[in-house]
């Protein structure tokens, strides 16, 4: 894992990601030397009035974004072909057919130094942009989303946390739901005060001070969940 992260946003909605910046652990990392910056399609196209999609060869509903406005922008971005930029950076495009996102992945884009995410809009990318100068294409799920932004949001969300000092304390992205250190299991149950509410109590042993207990009954109950979702371990 790295200390800092620095992340570009190719998008038409730069203004998104400013509320998505005040957002505490991603405050935190930003404020610790990650970055996180956009880049407006728009701002970049060659084309007259602002183009930055067309309609899809061959017919069909929806708009496509166009490959000559991409390579534009990551031109502009980088000043290197994006065809020899994507060698040595990720270069992921958000798109629903993509890999699916889960903490595996998560830590994998955790522990690089820079990434750069291209959000599509309509009816998505030219192929020739995924072909040609992406190094991933990752998903969020199998469902459809207007456009990859709020997907990237998504991303930059799981990762911006597993950096240090993202999160309150160092340890809270380590012993979490999927993580490596609970098998890939999903997390213990929590509880918190008040010890009891209508009659419904905490398991007494988190109140016992025994912390070899403690982390017992955990694990087994960390197990316990895996096996009821249907083995959602990763290992
Ligand atoms: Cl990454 N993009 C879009 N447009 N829809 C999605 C997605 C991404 N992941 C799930 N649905």
């Amino acid at each position: 894992m790295t200390l800092a992260l620095d992340v570009d946003v190719f998008t038409l909605f730069p203004h998104w990601f400013d509320w998505f910046r005040g957002q505490r652990h991603v405050a935190n990392a930003l404020a610790l030397g990650s970055s996180l910056e956009c880049v407006d399609y728009r701002a970049h196209t060659p084309l007259r009035a602002g183009q930055v999609d067309d309609t899809p060869f061959g017919g069909g509903a929806g708009m496509v974004l166009r490959v000559d406005v991409v390579e534009a922008a990551l031109r502009a971005r980088y000043g290197e072909d994006p065809v020899t930029l994507r060698a040595r950076r990720r270069v992921i495009a958000l798109t629903p057919g993509g890999r699916l996102l889960d903490d595996g992945l998560v830590e994998e884009l955790a522990a690089e130094r820079e990434l750069t995410l291209l959000c599509g809009r309509y009816e998505g990318f030219d192929e020739r942009i995924l072909e040609h100068f992406c190094s991933d294409l990752v998903s969020i799920g199998r469902y459809v989303l207007a456009g990859g932004e709020l997907a990237a949001m998504v991303v930059c969300d799981a990762v911006m946390r597993k950096l240090p000092g993202a999160l309150g304390h160092g340890e809270s992205a380590h012993e979490e739901s999927f993580s490596a250190a609970l098998d890939g299991a999903p997390e213990y149950p929590h509880y918190t005060r008040p010890a009891e509410w209508r009659g419904w109590t905490v398991p007494d042993v988190l109140l016992s001070g025994h912390h070899a207990r403690i982390r017992a009954w955990r694990a087994e109950q960390s197990r316990a969940r895996a096996e009821q979702s249907g083995g959602a371990s990763l290992s």
